[in-house]
């Protein structure tokens, strides 16, 4: 019933691979055997790489995104991703032109369509992988259902397969041929009062808006002690800190250097925040990061977006976990998040009724491409892709 997903080197979505199974699919092809012409799109279509580093190509990605990318299940949110973010997460070091792959009309010229790829090493299980991630794939809403997704798949694949690259990453909220990992986003309130307002969440039976409201208050000041923002200084240190930690998960990123580690978690205002802390030797124990997603409030006359934190990489070094995140509440609050999310991986999930989280609806799918493995529960995942 899947007749692109069925063609491609993944596992069958019933198929149990057993524990010492780790490995491709499909051999590498050698590299004058990749297809070097590029796949033939509907007529009326051209592919264009999308330079970022172009304000006005940044923003028609931004405002091909912003009107035709992710929604929830009622369309009553939609991802607004700024383009301040979009730059972060797709000009990562070693990003290419022909990876940032879009489709214009020919007759004006828009953008219609676009999918993008980074490079990324991940270790899976014992196997260290060189990879990309896949994100941000979007066709306009009027070029919907007419299978151009599959073209714009293939089209990265072969231009990922020409660098000598066969594996991917990437996550998805709806179900195909076969996830490694199910995992779910869980919110914990900010701004219970404007989530309310919105609809994101609602007011719960026999508690009043004054109770709820009492009840997601955070203090001023983080409990950890010498928590601040991490500068460039800290690179070094973070690397080895997250590096270590990192190891204890069955799929996770492999930081190359500190370049790599410093684009992503340099605090960028609007885009990206983390937080060390440093004992009173100098050694950095503690890191806690998270990003910022927000999202659309379609049809509401007051409130046009609700402000989300998403957590992203962090290690408890000398804190508990709950700690840590409370302190990355409190920290996300300050910063005037309404809301803060985080997926049930790493060590989330236990700490999730403590800190008052609440579990979301509907799940996000980890997939592996080309790869085969034995499926992992959410604790076992360490990657975040953004
Ligand atoms: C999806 N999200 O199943 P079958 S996540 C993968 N990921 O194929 P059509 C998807 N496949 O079932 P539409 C997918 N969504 O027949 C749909 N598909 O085998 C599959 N939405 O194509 C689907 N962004 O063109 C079906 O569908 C086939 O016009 C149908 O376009 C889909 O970025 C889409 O949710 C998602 O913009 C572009 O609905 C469109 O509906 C849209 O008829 C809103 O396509 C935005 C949205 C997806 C966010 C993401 C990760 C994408 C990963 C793609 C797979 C990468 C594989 C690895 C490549 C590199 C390999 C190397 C090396
Ligand atoms: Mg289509």
């Amino acid at each position: 019933s899947y007749q692109f997903w069925s063609t491609q080197p993944v596992p069958q979505m019933d198929e149990l691979v057993p524990a010492d199974v780790n490995c491709a699919i499909e051999e590498n092809i050698p590299l004058d055997k990749v297809r070097a012409e590029p796949f033939s799109l509907p007529t009326g279509f051209r592919w264009s790489n999308v330079d970022l580093n172009d304000e006005a190509q940044l923003n028609e990605l931004y405002n091909l995104l912003t009107k035709n990318y992710v929604e929830d299940d009622d369309s009553m949110f939609r991802f607004d991703y700024s383009a301040p973010f979009l730059k972060w997460a797709l000009q990562v070091p070693g990003h290419r032109p022909e990876w940032h792959c879009g489709v214009r009309a020919d007759s004006n010229n828009r953008l219609l369509a676009f999918i993008g790829a980074v490079p990324q090493v991940v270790r899976v299980y014992d196997k260290t992988v060189k990879m990309v991630e896949i994100n941000f794939l979007c066709v306009h809403k009027n070029l919907r259902s007419r299978r151009v997704a599959p073209v714009l798949i293939r089209e990265i694949t072969r231009r990922v397969n020409i660098t000598g690259i066969f594996q991917a990453a990437f996550t998805a909220g709806i179900v195909i041929p076969k996830p490694v990992s199910v995992c779910r986003y869980y919110h914990r309130s900010l701004n219970p009062r404007k989530l309310i307002d919105v609809r994101f969440s609602h007011l719960s039976q026999k508690m009043t808006m004054a109770r709820t409201i009492k009840l997601y208050k955070l203090p001023e000041e983080t409990v950890t002690r010498n928590l601040r923002e991490m500068t460039q200084s800290d690179v070094p240190q973070v690397f080895k800190l997250l590096t270590n930690s990192l190891k204890q998960y069955s799929l996770a990123p492999v930081f190359s250097d500190d370049q790599e580690l410093a684009h992503a978690l340099i605090p960028r205002k609007g885009v990206v925040y983390s937080y060390v802390a440093e004992n009173h030797n100098g050694k950095i124990t503690d890191l806690v990061s998270f990003y910022s997603l927000p999202s659309t409030v379609m049809g509401h006359t007051n409130h046009k977006a609700i402000y989300a934190a998403y957590l992203f990489y962090y290690v408890a070094g000398s804190v508990s976990v709950k700690q840590l995140l409370n302190d990355a509440l409190i920290l996300a609050n300050k910063e005037k998040f309404d809301v803060f999310n985080a997926l049930d991986l790493m060590h989330n999930e236990k700490v999730f009724s403590d800190l008052k989280f609440g579990k979301g609806d509907g799940n996000l799918q980890y997939y592996l491409y080309n790869w085969k493995c034995a499926d992992m529960k959410p604790s076992q995942i360490g990657l975040v892709l953004q």
